[in-house]
């Protein structure tokens, strides 16, 4: 399908956060989870420590665009004994799910046992309650659709496979903390732009035709990997259905901070805010050293999906 302007509009002023605006040391900002919270944006980022380990910070906006960070970090490794053990190499990667009048929060916990999800809960930002660990070791790219699905809570996510590609899967549960009924959804496609591994992105939104979700796949070449978004479309009523797959990247890395940082040629996203004009605001971590964003027409999105998509599986 032809669009007739670019599928995702970068904001002039990118990047929008960087470590220069933290006011305690840290070497990167990014992959950030992002929602729209009593009428304020407010992200959650990953900054690398200069030991090599991540914490989370948090910012505030009244735009989406133009973010204040606050003083403190939001989310650093646990004391608690129940998830010290597996946060001590530290946390990364947050989303923010709202459902039901709060906001779930999934994130990386890494230690010497590998990496694996944890899940808190806060409905103010102020206080977090942490729930569980909801995954073993090895996975990764949590994030938890915004409604439940016959009772149960619904998430997609990412387990590393030797024998696979790596590939998005789908759980289930009754009370945030047992997840079953497990199946795969979407594989990366053989000599495609996502063709070495994939993974959940932003979590989903609903649109009159279905939950979208803008994923990221990884391309291997011969000086490295290449980080990009896609997007599909699941069922509206049955999640586990992918109705469709843009057979297109959105957005690949092509700024000056895109292509070079910390880790070069990524674009990795964390969150995305559907608005009222049918736009949506998407964030990504430019080459795991800094934020931006862009703005999307929902609608052309969801097209990508419809026409001429590749399969899912
Ligand atoms: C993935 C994760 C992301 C990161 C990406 C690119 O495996 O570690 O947090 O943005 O690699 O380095």
């Amino acid at each position: 399908m032809k669009i007739d302007r670019p599928i995702i509009t970068r904001y002039k002023k990118n990047p929008i956060l960087t470590s220069k605006d933290v006011p305690y040391p840290v070497a990167t900002v990014h992959n950030a989870g992002i929602v729209k919270h009593d009428d304020r944006y407010i992200m959650l980022f990953r900054s690398h420590l200069v030991n090599g380990r991540s914490i989370i910070g948090r910012a505030d906006s009244e735009d989406g665009f133009a973010f204040t960070v606050h003083p403190e970090p939001f989310l650093i490794p646990s004391t608690d004994h129940a998830f010290a053990e597996y946060e001590a190499f530290g946390v990364e990667d947050l989303r923010i799910s709202p459902v039901e009048n709060e906001y779930l929060l999934t994130y990386s916990a890494y230690s010497r046992h590998g990496v694996r999800i944890a899940l808190a809960r806060t409905s103010d930002f102020e206080t977090v309650e942490r729930i569980a660990l909801i995954t073993q070791a090895d996975l990764r790219n949590v994030v938890i659709f915004p409604e439940k699905f016959g009772g149960r809570y619904v998430r997609l996510d990412r387990p590393h496979s030797e024998i696979s590609p790596w590939s998005i899967w789908i759980s289930y549960s009754p009370d945030l903390v047992h997840w079953g009924d497990s199946r795969v959804v979407m594989k990366p496609l053989a000599y495609h732009w996502d063709e070495m591994k994939i993974g959940p992105g932003a979590p989903p939104f609903r649109t009159d035709k279905g939950w979208l979700h803008i994923y990221h796949g990884v391309f291997k070449t011969m000086s490295g990997t290449v980080y990009r978004l896609g997007a599909a479309l699941h069922d509206l009523d049955d999640p586990a259905t992918i109705v469709g797959v843009s057979d297109g990247w959105i957005l690949q890395p092509e700024d000056p901070w895109e292509v070079t940082g910390y880790v070069p040629n990524v674009v990795f996203t964390c969150g995305a805010v559907p608005e009222g004009d049918g736009t949506v605001k998407i964030y990504w971590g430019g080459a795991d050293t800094v934020m931006c964003v862009g703005t999307a027409v929902i609608d052309d999105l969801v097209a990508l999906c419809l026409s001429a998509p590749r399969p899912a599986l």
